[in-house]
C-alpha cells in the first residue's frame, strides 16, 4: 500500500502560547525575544504572531529592529521550559494519532511526522478526516492552532503543512505531488539551504520544475553523488525515508493504549508490567542507568497528567523501577475518576552503566 504521511507544525508556536496565557494580547502584535547578555537592547526574535508579521517582523531579526518596525508591539522574553511542557502535551496528542508508537517522529519543538497509512487504509479522504481531527484535538485541549500537511511521503507532507498557514490543512494526493512542487522556488524544497540555493541559482535553476528536469549527472558533478541524487529525487517529489521514532539520547520511554478506556486495575497494571519490561530491556541493551522516572496517563478526555521521581543515585534495577512506577500509578487511580486511555513509563537522566556495582549496591 502506498504510504500516507501527515506533517503537523504549530502556528507561531511560542507567541501562540503567550497569547493563550494572556487573553489581553489578542489582536496585538506579539514578539517573543531571546535576549542576549546585553539585555533588552540585544537579542533576536524567536518568533512573532501573525499581526507582528504583517508589520514585517520575522524570526531571527534583531529585537531592536523589530521594535522600530512596530513600536506598539508587546515584547516578551522566551520561556523555553514552559513551551517545552506545552510541546510535550501536543506531541502526546499527535503520537496517539499515528499508526503506532514507532510511526511517529518529532522533528522539532513544534512539529512532527505521523505515518497513518494503516489508519486511513491508503484513503486520502479518510486521511483528511484524521488531519481535521488532530487539528480539533490540539485546539480543544491546548487552545492553540496548527497547520497540517498530508502527502505520500515526508517531503511532500512537510511542504504541504506550510502551504496554508495558519490553521490550514493541505492534502496532496500522489498524482498531484509533482504538480504541487513544480512552481515553487527551489529554496522552499525541504532540505535546501542558502548555499545550495545560491549554487543552483548560478546554474540558472530557480524553480523546482527546472531542478527536476536538470541532468542528474551534471548535478552530481557539482554537488557530489549523494547530494546530487537527492536534489534530483526531491525535486521529483520522491522521498523514501521512513517515519521513525527518534530515540533521544537521554531518555528511554514506552507508551501504549489500553484495549479500551478503563480504570480496571488488572488491565492497567498488566499493561504497565509490559511497559516496564520493555523500558528495562532497552536500558540493559544500551548499558545505561537512570536517575529519574516518569509515569504518564492520558485520560479518556485526552487530558494528560504526569508524575515523576528522582533518585539520589543512578539505578538500572527492575524491581526499584517497578515499585516506584506502581506507586505512582496507584496515586493516579486514587486521585482520578475518569477512565485511562493511554499510559506511559519513561526513564531519564541516563548515565553510562559502569558494568560493576557501585558502593551503594553492596
Ligand atoms: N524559533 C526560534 N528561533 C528561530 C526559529 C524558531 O526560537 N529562528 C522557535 C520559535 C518558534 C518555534 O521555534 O515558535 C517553532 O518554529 P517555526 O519555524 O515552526 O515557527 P512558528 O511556529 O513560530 O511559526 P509558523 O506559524 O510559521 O510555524
Ligand atoms: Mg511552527
Ligand atoms: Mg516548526
Amino acid at each position: 500500500m502506498e504510504r500516507v504521511i501527515i506533517h503537523v507544525d504549530m502556528d507561531y508556536f511560542y507567541a501562540a502560547i503567550e497569547e493563550r496565557e494572556d487573553p489581553s494580547l489578542k489582536g496585538k502584535a506579539v514578539v517573543v525575544c531571546m535576549y542576549s547578555n546585553r539585555g533588552e537592547s540585544g537579542g533576536a526574535v524567536s518568533t512573532s504572531n501573525y499581526v507582528a508579521r504583517e508589520a514585517g517582523i520575522h524570526s531571527a531579526m534583531p529585537c531592536k529592529l523589530a521594535r522600530s518596525k512596530s513600536p506598539d508591539a508587546v515584547f516578551l522574553p522566551v520561556r523555553k521550559p514552559f513551551y517545552e511542557d506545552v510541546s510535550a502535551k501536543v506531541m502526546e496528542i499527535l503520537r496517539s494519532n499515528a499508526d503506532s508508537e514507532e510511526r511517529f517522529e518529532k522533528i522539532s519543538i513544534d512539529e512532527a511526522f505521523l505515518d497513518i497509512t494503516e489508519s486511513c487504509k491508503g484513503d486520502y479522504e479518510l486521511a483528511e478526516e484524521i488531519g481535521q481531527r488532530i487539528k480539533e484535538e490540539v485546539k480543544s485541549r491546548e487552545r492553540i492552532t496548527c497547520s497540517v500537511g498530508i502527502g505520500p511521503n515526508k517531503l511532500i507532507a512537510k511542504m504541504a503543512s506550510s502551504f496554508q498557514k495558519p490553521d490550514g490543512i493541505t492534502v496532496v494526493i500522489p498524482e498531484d505531488a509533482q504538480g504541487f512542487l513544480k512552481p515553487m522556488p527551489v529554496k522552499k524544497l525541504w532540505g535546501i539551504g542558502r548555499v545550495t540555493e545560491d549554487k543552483l541559482s548560478e546554474m540558472g535553476i530557480r524553480i523546482v520544475e527546472e531542478l527536476a528536469a536538470f541532468d542528474v549527472m551534471e548535478l552530481i558533478s557539482v554537488f557530489g553523488k549523494n547530494k546530487g541524487m537527492w536534489l534530483k529525487q526531491a525535486a521529483s517529489g520522491i522521498d523514501e525515508t521512513p517515519v521513525k521514532e527518534r530515540t533521544t539520547t537521554d531518555q528511554i520511554g514506552r507508551m501504549a493504549s489500553l484495549k479500551t478506556d478503563s480504570r480496571n486495575g488488572t488491565m492497567i497494571f498488566s499493561l504497565l508490567d509490559e511497559l516496564i519490561d520493555d523500558v528495562i530491556s532497552k536500558v540493559k541493551a544500551r548499558k545505561v542507568s537512570f536517575r529519574s522516572v516518569t509515569v504518564t496517563v492520558i485520560f479518556s478526555n485526552f487530558k494528560t497528567s504526569t508524575k515523576s521521581r528522582t533518585f539520589g543515585h543512578a539505578i538500572s534495577d527492575q524491581d526499584i523501577l517497578s515499585g516506584n512506577v506502581k506507586e505512582m500509578m496507584n496515586q493516579f487511580l486514587e486521585e482520578s475518576t475518569i477512565d485511562f486511555r493511554r499510559i506511559g513509563v519513561r526513564v531519564d537522566s541516563l548515565q553510562e552503566a559502569t558494568g560493576q556495582k557501585n558502593l551503594f549496591d553492596f
